[in-house]
């Protein structure tokens, strides 16, 4: 049977590939569950130092696959809190938990909460032809899987509010120009770029850069000095680390740092 999440660890690089694209890569519960197990592998393999996510075949990912939500199949109507907290809400939780940069290639449509799944990760790049779509509000639904949260944050309320009342799409280079996005980039050099983003950032001080993610996060929330206080910590903890000491010493020896990622 084929895997609905293709997985392959190269350089220090977890590659994700969602792998339904019939269904432009629309959830299923299989394909959930196999996201998270490979997220939290990343959480616990030292070897793995950077997530790089994409989709198979023409789109990213249309978020939940409704097909699995046919009302004519008769029944109760789904509880869907229900399956925002069992399916969607721990996958964006270990995303933005994990210390270790997560890369997303958007290679064709992102859609519903497969939208919002990307803009949860790290860097996002996108190929010129993809669009993103808050597609909930055509059916009656309100943005999920982090939307309503990173859409209001990223691009503030009038841009938030008129893509996710519309569901209208968003084109890639839009996406960038809004800061929705890192890039747009040609659609035939998207994941060679995204391999050697995620490479690069597998061979960096993993320490240092899940200290630099967890900080930048707790912006959101923190105030100003909370912040200071933070980065106080945060340094000290990172001045400990091999990392920072090769990081000086390849500086003065004039040469490229070899980190370890600790
Ligand atoms: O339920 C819960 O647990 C709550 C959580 C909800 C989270 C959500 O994500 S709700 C939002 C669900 N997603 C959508 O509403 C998007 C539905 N899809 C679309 O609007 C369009 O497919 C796209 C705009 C994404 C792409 O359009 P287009 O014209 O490029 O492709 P297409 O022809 O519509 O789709 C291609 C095939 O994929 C097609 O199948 P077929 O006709 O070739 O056999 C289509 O049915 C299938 N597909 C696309 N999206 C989904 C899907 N099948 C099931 N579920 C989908 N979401």
């Amino acid at each position: 049977e084929t895997e609905t999440v293709l997985a392959e660890l190269q350089q220090g690089v977890l590659c994700l590939t969602l792998n339904r694209p019939d269904k432009l890569n629309s959830f299923n519960e299989e394909m959930h569950l196999a996201l998270r197990v490979q997220i939290e592998r990343a959480h616990e393999d030292p070897a793995i130092r950077a997530v790089l996510l994409t989709g198979a075949g023409r789109g990213f990912c249309a978020g939940q696959d409704l097909g699995d939500r046919d009302p004519r199949k008769g029944g109760p109507a789904p509880d869907l809190g229900h399956t925002l907290e069992t399916f969607y809400n721990p996958t964006l939780r270990l995303i933005r938990s994990l210390e270790k940069p997560v890369i997303c290639a958007v290679n064709g449509v992102a859609a519903g909460a497969g939208a919002n799944i990307a803009l949860a990760c790290d860097i996002v790049l996108a190929a010129q032809s993809a669009r993103f779509i808050q597609a909930f509000s055509k059916i009656g639904l309100i943005p999920d899987a982090g939307g309503s949260w990173s859409l209001a944050r990223i691009l503030g309320e009038p841009r938030a509010k008129a893509l996710a009342l519309t569901a209208e799409p968003v084109d890639a280079d839009t996406a960038a120009a809004w800061g929705m996005i890192w890039k747009a980039l040609p659609d035939d050099t998207l994941m060679d770029e995204a391999m050697a983003l995620a490479s690069r950032l597998a061979a960096g001080p993993t320490l240092g850069l899940g200290l630099t993610k967890r900080l930048i996060q707790a912006a959101a929330t923190n105030t100003l000095d909370e912040q200071l206080d933070m980065e106080r910590d945060l340094q000290q903890t990172a001045g400990r680390s091999a990392d920072y000491a090769e990081g000086v010493a390849a500086f003065l020896d004039k040469r490229k740092p070899e980190f370890k990622g600790a």
